[in-house]
């Protein structure tokens, strides 16, 4: 619209040269101006202030960029050297502070009240880019901006020499939300390679996320070198291979050859948390018990109160949770005997070599979904609680989180454990809250003065379903992108002060390979990254999904995986009589149409676009529907039985 405006103005001045110059010269910087806006926009998360300007800085052939002369900001420097080198033809060096080069791109930590510590502030113009920051970290987001500023090529892997290597000029300021901003991966129930790890964090940095949770132990697998405890991994880590769906499969026999599986050898653990630090991430360690705990008890039986055979889970059932709802119960014992000595002892061990490993100052000990019939049932578990006075075994858990917390503080860490750690017994002030079951635990742990982590799986558990599950892998419940993007990490009535940040959550129980992994986690994870680095006023689904768009672009080009499941309808099937449905659709965004058709075909934007309420015409057995904006199909082609819409609307059938 804007070039049109100018074609016109050219007309005009056709007769009128001089006129005619100035409209030229207004017409390209207005053209320029809002390509710039708009790329200085799109950025995720979204910054405190962009000023969008006109014209561009145009990577030189040979790119300057001049860092401070201090080895972590001239890490930053060849961080984003090596990134401009391998995708563009230009080559990329970095020289000290002391350079009066001119056209270049600065990197320069200042010394002011005004900039928080992982702030920043940018500025780009034609002759030059200047980046200042407080902080080594906030040069590093800085560079992160820079590079979301660059076209969405820059994040391939090979060489592009087709691209005009433009930053649009804008002035930037820029500081987190939350100080802790995080991503958790479950390494057990999948094994991800060091490598894969690695990768993880440098997609997690790009949207400025800097604490990243290893859930490292679980039914499934051990995967954390413990010296002391060696059967922790030669047994532990490896489990009989099972593919399908997760779940149902069979308990493995017991001469099964166990395959499947892998571990971090401390020397690995210590290359993953340099490789984080470079990249300004924390990595939290994770060891799950007393529950999920099925991989150490495989390991070492006598740590369960109840004798068996035990064997790393292969994804066959260790705990029930009844459809329809009910409390979960455990088929096996999968816990760590709180009545025991040893498991304590054991507990030392793994966390002395766990802190001496991991720098961050807290250690995750887990707590959650413990089944406690089998403390119950047990012997060992009645007579200790009547020693020690505990009255029942929700206290006996309680009684196991304070021993937990306490190696842990023997080490010269703190705990956090998911919220269950505050039934039966509050744990000491120091202890942390990962609030999951909503954020309900967090709000009651703030309330009592624990540091907190907001998850509530119902908006960051990016292990869930993203759009309708007959049209995705098998999950739980459901989790949308529009609702990713309403979680807000400080509930209204709580003191800030006591709110760490948050997290989103990949479960890989589901999880068989990377490209799924990734799947699942973008785009959802970048509306968690707005939600604990940008402002809560400053947030606009639909500028949101625009910038999501936008962010596609570098996912293709940086070959990384993800979802279009925001563009798919959410069907709404009700009851008219107790044989009929009316089925209502539509989507999480508001530029779509939907196609539909009963006739078993698959629908383009030729066929009818849902306005109201549907009925099924007599003998359809399927909606077959599709969305498009305009005439571009935008979402899946989903084909959903009208037996499953009577079934959701409560017809039995
Ligand atoms: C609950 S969240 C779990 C995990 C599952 C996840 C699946 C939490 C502390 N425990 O063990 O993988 O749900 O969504």
């Amino acid at each position: 619209m804007l070039e049109g405006v100018c074609k016109l103005q050219l007309i005009i001045s056709y007769n009128m040269k001089k006129v005619g110059f100035l409209l030229i010269a207004f017409c390209i910087g207005l053209v320029s101006f809002s390509q710039n806006n708009k790329t200085a926009n799109s950025i995720i998360p979204k910054p405190v202030s962009v000023v969008a300007k006109t014209g561009n800085y145009l990577l030189p052939k040979q790119v300057v960029i001049v860092a401070e002369n201090n080895e972590t900001v001239k890490k930053i420097a060849d961080h984003l050297a090596s990134i401009i080198e391998t995708a563009t033809s230009s080559s990329a060096i970095v020289l000290t502070t002391n350079s009066t080069r001119v056209n270049t791109i600065r990197l320069s930590i200042v010394k002011s009240k005004n900039i928080p510590a992982e702030g920043y502030r940018l500025n780009v113009s034609p002759s030059g880019i200047l980046l200042q920051a407080a902080t080594p970290a906030g040069l590093f987001y800085g560079t992160q901006t820079i590079l979301q500023l660059l076209p969405p090529e820059i994040n391939s892997k090979t060489k592009i020499n087709t691209i005009k290597w433009n930053i649009p000029a804008v002035a930037i300021t820029d500081s987190p939300r939350f100080g802790y901003r995080g991503l958790m991966l479950d390494v057990a129930r999948h094994f991800f390679t060091k490598q894969q790890v690695k990768s993880f964090i440098d997609d997690m940095v790009q949207f400025k996320f800097n604490m990243l949770h290893l859930h490292l132990t679980d039914d499934e697998g051990w995967r954390v070198e413990i010296k002391s405890l060696p059967k922790l991994t030669t047994v532990g880590a490896w489990r009989a291979p099972r593919t399908g769906l997760w779940g149902k499969f069979t308990k493995p026999a017991p001469d099964e050859p166990k395959t499947y599986g892998g571990f971090y050898t401390q020397d690995d653990i210590k290359e993953l948390v340099a490789y984080a630090k470079e990249r300004f991430v924390n990595i939290l360690p994770e060891v799950d018990m007393p529950a999920h705990s099925l991989a150490a008890v495989a390991s070492y039986p006598e740590l369960s109160c109840t004798p068996g055979n035990y064997q790393v889970s292969s994804g066959d059932p260790v705990m029930i949770w009844p459809e329809g709802g009910g409390h979960f119960y455990g088929l096996v014992d999968n816990t760590l005997c709180p009545a025991n000595e040893k498991v304590y002892d054991f507990i030392d061990k793994v966390m002395t070599e766990l802190s001496a490993l991991f720098p961050y100052e807290y250690i995750h000990m887990g707590g959650d979904e413990a089944y406690h019939g089998f403390w119950e049932k047990s012997e060992t578990c009645q007579q200790f609680m009547k020693n020690n006075g505990i009255k029942d075994v929700k206290g006996l858990q309680a009684y196991f989180v304070a021993r937990v917390n306490k190696i842990i503080n023997s080490k010269g860490k703190k705990m956090i454990g998911w919220d269950e750690i505050l039934e039966g017994g509050e744990p000491s002030k120091n202890a942390a809250v990962m609030s999951w079951r909503g954020i309900a635990g967090g709000i009651a742990a703030a309330k009592l003065g624990h540091p907190v982590v907001m998850t509530p799986n119902d908006y960051v558990y990016v292990d869930l379903y993203q759009g309708d599950r007959v049209a995705e892998p098998p999950t739980y419940s459901k989790v949308l992108l529009n609702k990713a993007y309403k979680f807000d990490p400080l509930p209204k009535d709580v003191e800030p002060q006591y709110i760490l940040g948050g997290q989103a959550n990949l479960w890989s129980e589901r999880l068989y390979n990377m490209r799924h992994t990734q799947y699942m986690l973008w785009p959802r994870a970048l509306a968690t990254a707005e939600s604990v680095w940008s402002q809560p006023g400053s947030k606009n689904w639909n500028d949101f999904v625009q910038r999501v768009e936008t962010q596609f672009e570098r996912f293709d080009a940086a070959e990384i995986n993800y979802s279009r499941s925001m563009y798919d309808p959410i069907f709404s099937p009700k009851k008219l009589t107790d044989s009929t449905i009316s089925i209502g659709l539509e989507t999480q965004l508001s530029d779509l149409t939907i196609h539909y058709t009963f006739d078993e075909s698959f629908p383009d934007y030729f066929y009818e676009s849902y306005k109201a309420l549907l009925t099924v015409p007599a003998g359809a057995s399927s909606l077959t529907v599709v969305t498009y904006r305009g005439k571009k199909q935008m979402g899946k082609i989903i084909k959903m039985p009208i037996a499953e819409l009577k079934k959701r609307a409560g017809i039995k059938q």
